[in-house]
């Protein structure tokens, strides 16, 4: 597929909606980034980081020439400045409230640790934007199989109520790439 890379931009900079997007978000360091390269194909697209923080603006990815995926910042980065942190928080309310072509959002998470309290308010608050909302949980590939279906009957009771999809992932073997593909095509011609 072909991927460009259209820039960093903040909320006074975001260029005007022009394809279809979905957005990408999750706590500082969960794998949002390293979960978009894996999407693409493209291993050094998205910068990624062992260390929380790496992202620090909205960076969109135009792909196929005919769809944006975003990659947000993440949140709960705690060694960020409180100024810092209040701008990428504002910065991601200021887009996720007024885009009007955002036709889904991806939480991500933790296959081992979802959710943590963080993933609870993220969820809450994706949810009230009353679009499209698929969780995805990677690292996939740091737990044994039987570990994974466990974690996975404990997520699918937790997020039953509120009939939230989910898939499992790994950036690492491309598990759940398929799936979440799928998943945005649908959103992206809905
Ligand atoms: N084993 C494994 N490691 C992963 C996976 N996804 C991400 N990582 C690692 O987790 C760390 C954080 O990854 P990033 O993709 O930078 O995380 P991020 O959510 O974009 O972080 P911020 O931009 O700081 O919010 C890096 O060291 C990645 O290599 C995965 O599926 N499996
Ligand atoms: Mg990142």
């Amino acid at each position: 597929m072909d991927v460009q890379f259209l820039g960093c931009f903040t909320a006074s900079t975001l260029p005007g909606p022009k394809y279809p997007e979905v957005a990408v978000g999750g706590r500082s360091n969960v794998g949002k980034s390293s979960f978009l390269n894996t999407l693409i194909g493209r291993r050094g697209m998205a910068r990624v980081s062992s260390k929380p923080g790496m992202t620090r603006t909205i960076n969109f990815f135009l792909c196929g020439g005919n769809k944006i995926l975003v990659d947000l910042p993440g949140y709960g980065y705690s060694k960020a400045s409180r100024s810092e942190q209040a701008r990428w928080a504002g910065d991601i309310e200021f887009y996720l409230n007024g885009r009007k072509n955002l036709k889904g959002v991806v939480l991500l998470g933790d296959l081992r640790h979802f959710p943590v309290a963080s993933d609870t308010g993220a969820l809450d608050w994706f949810l009230e934007l009353g679009i499209p909302l698929l969780v995805v949980l990677t690292k996939a590939d740091k737990l044994k199989a039987g570990e994974v279906k466990r974690r996975m009957s404990q997520i699918s009771r937790a997020l039953k109520d509120k009939a939230i999809e989910f898939v499992v992932f790994s950036a690492k073997t491309g598990t759940g790439k398929k799936e979440v593909w799928g998943w945005i095509e649908k959103v992206m011609s809905g």
